[in-house]
């Protein structure tokens, strides 16, 4: 039986997209069902439904939420024959999705995709590790696939795509059209097709709930991170108008009951001007009264909302906002031009919990040349928001710091001679070490003790 989520049975198979499971669950299985990653793979789906919009048999096997074995994986391909198969690239599990790859049967044609493909083309192209590479796209994938499908030649006229052939590294040339290839309006794209994902729905506080995605690229530029401008300049910054989001919110409304949103991708409340339309365009809507919804902010946005405001975004049903405060050290939000400060996260987070809204923390620990003091001045202040006592709850999520290939961080560790991924693993453990990684430890796990935090670390 095929465990390709949105396959048409009866006809031949044109596109299978893997997502990439963190480990091989053959070799180390994981514990329950309740851990299985709840984020779905919305960019896999995504490209799925502009393939069957043209009339392409796509479908997407989502090996990390099955918990496949790259063997299992292999054998779901071999009985699809699909005529290419996709993978998504992340930097950590990238010669995972090599091994994947090798076991592929070999009439099938390779295309390669996501964060890891944007960040390393030229070390992906000469990789021996990989089987073939027919396509390797730069960014988002949607029309280029499609284009991809409907002839293999077409990829010498595509921008940022490149293959291997005959031991030759090819590249498209970029048309006088390469924006609409590189970043089709979003209005204009047909919404998700939900039935290629496995963990489209789920339960949040005892309602039915979906993940929506309503805006791509962030404009901000912070040192660390893998999205940022610097680090993934072919994502032109694109929100979703307010009505198109406000459609799909009634589709799963009506047609899975759902009643909580959570909007996610990096920046959902990214303006005032937005945010306004937004709340605007919702209380308007009858069929979505009653209806809870989260997302993602930034603190300077919040810093200019008052409290007028975040009660307006509360009675229009907003549960809980998502904030990456980093740090609680202001050299630290300095250098990693968080353009915040220590003194604003306080303010807006006192804000938002008076206001009865939720509010979640990301915090990471062990940026490079970080002391042990500043990473303690994080942790009296993920201490001080817990501390808060207002009507909303405080949560946090503690990360390490990883240095992700592309990023400027990453970009200045290796100018210094400080980061050398390694021939064997690649990225997955690039030989950097955090100059106070006892005390970053210690932190973490006393605040994860001492707050029952479920930390990423
Ligand atoms: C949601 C999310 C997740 C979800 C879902 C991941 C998934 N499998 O899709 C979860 C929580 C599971 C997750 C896990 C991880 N994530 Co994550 N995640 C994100 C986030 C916030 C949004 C991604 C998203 O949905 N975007 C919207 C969709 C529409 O876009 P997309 O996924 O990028 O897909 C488009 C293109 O990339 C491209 N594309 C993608 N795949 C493919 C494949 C092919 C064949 C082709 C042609 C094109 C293509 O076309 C798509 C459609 O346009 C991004 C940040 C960001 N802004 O990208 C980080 C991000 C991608 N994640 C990141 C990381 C590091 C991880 C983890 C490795 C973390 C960890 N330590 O475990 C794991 C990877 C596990 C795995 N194998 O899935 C990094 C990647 C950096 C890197 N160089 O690898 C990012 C950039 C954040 C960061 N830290 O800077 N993540």
């Amino acid at each position: 039986m095929t465990l390709i989520k949105g396959l048409d049975a009866n006809r031949p198979v044109d596109l299978v997209l893997i997502n990439t499971p963190s480990r091989d669950y053959e070799k180390r299985p994981k514990e329950s069902y309740k851990d299985r990653g709840s984020i779905p793979p919305f960019g896999l789906a995504y490209i799925a439904t502009a393939a069957r919009h043209t009339g392409f048999n796509a479908g997407v096997l989502d090996a990390e939420f099955l918990r496949l074995s790259d063997r299992d994986i292999a054998d779901q391909i071999a009985q699809a024959a699909p005529r290419w198969a996709g993978i998504n690239l992340f930097s950590i599990t990238y010669g995972h999705s090599a091994r994947i790859l090798r076991q592929l049967p070999t009439d099938i044609k390779i295309m390669l995709g996501g964060p890891h493909a944007r960040a390393c083309p030229d070390d992906i192209l000469r990789d021996a590790a990989l089987p073939r590479i027919d396509a390797l796209v730069i960014g988002e994938g949607e029309t280029r696939v499609v284009e991809l499908l409907k002839d293999t030649g077409s990829r010498a006229r595509l921008p940022l795509v490149h293959w291997v052939e005959n031991g030759s590294v090819r590249q498209g040339a970029a048309p006088a059209d390469a924006r609409a290839f590189l970043a089709p309006d979003l209005t204009d794209m047909p919404l998700v097709d939900r039935r290629f994902l496995e963990n489209s729905e789920s339960v949040t506080d005892g309602l039915e709930s979906a993940k929506i995605i309503a805006s791509r690229g962030c404009p901000y530029d912070c040192t660390f991170c893998g999205s940022a401008r610097s680090a993934a300049p072919d994502v032109a910054v694109r929100h979703r108008g307010a009505h198109s989001i406000i459609a799909e919110m009634k589709a799963l409304r009506r047609e899975k009951g759902v009643r909580y949103f959570d909007f996610l991708y990096e920046l959902f409340l990214i303006s005032p001007c937005f945010i306004n339309q937004f709340t605007h365009a919702l209380e308007n809507e009858k069929e979505l009264s009653g209806i809870r919804w989260e997302a993602n902010g930034r603190v300077d946005v919040f810093d200019r909302i008052d409290a007028e405001g975040l009660t307006r975004l509360k009675n229009a049903g907003l549960s809980k906002i998502t904030l990456g405060i980093e740090s609680g050290s202001d050299a630290v939000l300095a250098r990693i031009k968080k353009q915040t400060s220590v003194d604003a996260v306080r303010r807006v987070s006192d804000k938002v919990l008076s206001a009865g809204i939720h509010l979640c923390g990301n915090f990471i620990f062990g940026f490079p040349d970080e002391t042990p003091a500043q990473m303690r001045q994080t942790a009296d202040l993920v201490r001080h928001l817990y501390g808060l006592g207002r009507p909303g709850k405080f949560s946090a999520f503690i990360y390490e710091f990883f240095p992700f290939p592309g990023t400027q961080e990453a970009r200045k560790l290796i100018a210094a001679g400080k980061l050398q991924p390694t021939a064997e693993h690649g990225w997955e453990q690039p030989q950097f070490i955090c100059a106070h990684s006892g005390e970053r430890r210690r932190l973490i796990v006393g605040l994860m003790r001492e707050f029952g935090i479920h930390g990423k670390n």
